[in-house]
């Protein structure tokens, strides 16, 4: 056994048999008799939470007796999903918990039901946030995750009448059993008022903010339990609060109910996490909300920095690197160059050498109307002293551009952190690019087009800056945790370190023309897919055949993931099998899952069409044996835990260029789903993995549809070219899907045609049918089908985040890890 694996020590089964039924007792009031699963849930995490804290301890002592560097990982979002399964796991006690469970009567797997998703993200980022900090208690390495402790995360999505609603999320309305309030570590945070320019004995200009109000940040606790057990990390993440004496200004010129309302406002910063990701909203609130958690972890990180090492900063950036997760956390650069020059006194370029060696940010997106600005009057407003720091940044760094471009205004104009226009904007993008050491893409062509049409520039000044880290997954859960049998069956082909060394999934290639290890794969797909099958029964009412293909499509609703081309496809086969009742295919399940944000119009009218599109379908008797389309509501992690396992196909069908990496692409391919995908993002490494004749590649290309667009794209082209798609498209606009309502779903045509269709649907539908094509004829060939998804699964070593995080410490952290004293 790998020392990872080490079973932990003194504590078995009859062990935790007798905590659970403790905390069921003591903690919870209850007994074995009356306690439902809920508080069986409760008391088992309770059990499970003594041996986590236990090794917390462990872990922050040793970490400070050896004053380890650390990295801390800057997150407006962390989408954490359900903790209890993942730390049984990666504590080793999930079997024995089990059992013990199963001798008091009661079965882990529901009780496991009971523990709602900490959902405190959108989507790709946020869940990114939650791999990187499992791979980083897993490899032992100091690290501390650093958010907002929303009250609300993620909405929940309803579906009433083929139509999203949004109800609000209470994860913690019966407590969260993980968290650990932290009162000793509570900080304040300055907001609003005026800066006062004070002249010193010296000489020497001081700066003065006198704050118009002042918030508590309470932290919270929540712990990271490293696979193996050791490494015990903290994701700590800040709560509001109204500052006791906050605002007194207000208060004794007489405006007492102005002050008792700044202290609602007060509360309402960690309220809810804004649900529109990939475009920028401009409101106050969140940056607010980006202001109060960077103040509060800056604090919390110089206090203990000073707890070390006093007054002097020189070794500042030896001991603490921050990695922004995109540019949500940016106005933490100003923040420390605030504490450094205005607090600590130290003169500006100490100050920005510190700056510049601590910060490190890794881009998400290239989409325009995703890169964060903000108005300069509101930063002026709600932080006026950093603005004035951002101006002196721009002001110097503007400078180092004449430079390099003597005279060039133009190049000035685009490298500024200021954009000049109507009303002065300040570009959170290039702030971070400016103030960080190095900057990262996520896939290996994103990363390229951060260089060549996102910042290519700033790649000139520093050709070492921007680097690639291609994004990863962790595979304790996403594949050990949630598809154990997949797990044990590989287990007893090559052993059981795969989840900490993942490259050793390779070794199952010598297997996969194996017939008996393609039956018992198999076998597992089909009763993974049983499993969903009643779950969708359960969630819809829809009956689906666990012997049809499963073809999920599960992402946020966005227009350049095109779900709408899916859509569009699924259209023609029904078309097709209603012209030819004899046509022949595969019977298909297609399978969504997609949360809209609430204020995107076309997003949400995309969800009611698949929805009015499904249910007309799967009502038609003359073809629902054949296919089926099926939406499940609320997609979140824990239900993404039991489609993945589900799926034979994976769509990945972004339009080039366009997704910057993708991890679900990852997930459903570790578990032996085949993709069909565009060459977008990761798709692109992974096709390089499992090779060509193991994925289905279709499309325009990154070049193809820069070309595309430059010749002028006309999507009528295509719709007078193509009988089937014109069809198609003009069938949206009749009431064949939503009788009695001609044009409920015209909004969808519109956007094609009129509406220029920028995403180039159109362009690459005919090479998506033909793909599709493709894959249903290979699912004819069960054996080479097996072949695939095993060989998929085997390949996919270079996707654990473990690997990410390897990179991340080579290339930009320069971390040791530090071993845990037992
Ligand atoms: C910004 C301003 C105001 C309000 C919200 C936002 C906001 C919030 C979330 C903007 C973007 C996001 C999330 C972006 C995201 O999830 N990007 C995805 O990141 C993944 C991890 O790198 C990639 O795999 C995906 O390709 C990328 O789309």
């Amino acid at each position: 056994k790998s020392k990872a694996l080490a079973e932990p020590v003194n504590f078995n089964k009859s062990d935790i048999k007798d905590a659970i039924v403790r905390h069921l007792h003591c903690s919870l009031g209850t007994d074995e008799n009356k306690a439902n699963n809920h508080a069986w849930w409760k008391a088992a995490c309770a059990a499970v939470q003594e041996q986590v804290l236990e090794r917390l301890r462990r872990t922050q002592k040793s970490h400070y007796l050896n004053d380890t560097r650390a990295v801390h990982y800057f997150s407006a979002e962390f989408l954490m999903g359900r903790l209890m399964s993942n730390n049984l796991h990666n504590l080793g006690l999930f079997e024995i918990t089990d059992q013990a469970l199963q001798e008091l009567g009661v079965s882990l797997t529901d009780i496991m039901e009971e523990e709602p998703d900490m959902a405190l993200g959108n989507g790709g980022l946020g869940r990114l946030a939650a791999c990187f900090i499992d791979s980083l208690a897993t490899m032992e390495l100091p690290a501390v995750g650093y958010g907002i402790h929303y009250e609300h995360g993620l909405f929940r999505q309803e579906i009433k009448n083929g139509a999203q609603i949004e109800r609000p999320d209470s994860w913690r309305d019966y407590g969260n059993p993980w968290e650990i309030c932290r009162p000793e570590s509570i900080q304040e945070v300055s907001l609003y008022g005026y800066v006062e320019t004070k002249y010193g004995e010296n000489g020497r200009i001081q700066k003065e903010w006198h704050p118009g109000s002042i918030v508590k940040g309470i932290p919270w606790d929540i712990p990271v339990v490293g696979f193996g057990g050791k490494t015990v990390n903290v994701l700590r993440l800040w709560e509001s609060q109204a500052s006791n004496y906050f605002n007194w200004d207000v208060f004794n010129a007489g405006g007492y109910v102005d002050a008792q309302s700044e202290n609602v406002q007060a509360e309402t910063i960690s309220k809810v996490l804004y649900p529109n990701d990939e475009t920028e909203a401009g409101k106050e609130l969140r940056l607010i909300q980006q202001y109060f958690f960077c103040a509060c972890s800056l604090k919390d990180i110089i206090r203990r920095y000073k707890r070390a090492h006093g007054d002097d900063w020189s070794r500042f950036s030896d001991q603490v690197v921050i990695q922004l997760n995109d540019t949500h956390p940016a106005i933490a650069i100003p923040e420390l160059m605030r504490i450094l020059v205005d607090r600590a006194e130290l003169g500006w370029d100490d100050a920005w050498e510190i700056c510049s060696k601590t910060f490190a940010y890794t881009n998400h997106t290239l989409l325009p109307e995703a890169l964060e600005k903000w108005p300069a009057r509101m930063i002026e407003k709600i932080l006026p002293r950093h603005l004035e720091i951002i101006y002196e940044i721009n002001f110097r760094f503007m400078a180092e551009v004449e430079k390099m471009w003597p005279g060039d205004n133009k190049i000035k104009q685009k490298l500024s952190i200021i954009e000049e226009g109507n009303q002065k904007m300040v570009r959170m993008g290039n702030l971070s690019v400016i103030g960080s050491f190095a900057v990262n893409g996520v896939a290996e062509i994103h990363s390229k087009l951060v260089k060549k049409n996102l910042f290519p520039e700033f790649d000139q000044m520093w050709p070492d800056k921007l680097t690639n880290v291609t994004n990863g997954i962790t595979p304790r859960r996403w594949l050990k945790a949630c598809n154990p049998d997949l797990s044990a069956l590989i287990d007893k082909k090559i052993g059981n370190d795969w989840p900490v060394k993942l490259e050793k999934l390779n070794d199952l290639v010598k297997f996969a023309d194996e017939a008996k290890f393609q039956k018992d794969f198999m076998k597992i797909k089909l009763k993974n897919k049983v499993a969903l099958a009643k779950e969708v029964k359960s969630l819809t009412g829809i009956e689906i055949d666990p012997k049809a293909i499963f073809d999920v499509q599960i992402k946020r609703l966005h227009e350049y993931k095109r779900q709408h081309l899916n859509l569009l496809h699924i259209m023609a086969l029904y078309r097709r099998l209603l012209e030819n009742p004899s046509y022949d295919m595969e019977p298909r399940v297609f399978i969504f899952g997609a949360k809209a944000a609430p204020g995107y119009k076309l997003a949400k009218d995309i969800i009611y069409a698949i929805n009015m599109v499904a249910e007309r379908i799967n009502n038609d008797e003359r073809v629902n044996k054949k296919l089926k389309v099926v939406f499940l509501p609320n997609y979140r992690v824990s239900l993404a835990e039991k489609m993945i396992p589900a799926a034979d196909v994976s769509e990945q069908i972004s339009t080039a260029g366009k997704e910057a990496s993708g991890t679900g692409n990852m997930k459903l391919s570790l578990n032996g789903a085949l993709t069909i995908g565009t060459m977008d993002g990761a798709n692109i490494e992974i096709a390089e993995e499992v090779g060509e004749e193991n994925i289905f590649i279709f499309g325009l290309t990154v070049e193809e549809v820069d070309k595309l667009h430059a010749q002028g794209y006309n999507p009528y082209d295509y719709y007078y070219n193509n009988a089937e798609l014109k069809a198609i498209l003009d069938w949206l606009e009749t009431d064949y899907f939503t009788p009695g309502k001609p044009g409920a779903l015209s909004s969808l045509k519109y956007s094609l045609l009129d509406g220029g269709d920028p995403y180039l649907v159109l362009a690459d539908f005919d090479a998506y049918s033909k793909a599709q094509h493709k894959v249903d004829l290979a699912y004819r060939d069960t054996k080479n089908w097996a072949r695939m998804a095993i060989l998929n699964c085997a390949r996919m070593g270079k996707f654990t985040s473990d690997r990410s995080i390897r990179d991340y410490v080579e290339r930009i952290w320069k971390l040791d890890a530090c071993k845990v004293d037992e």
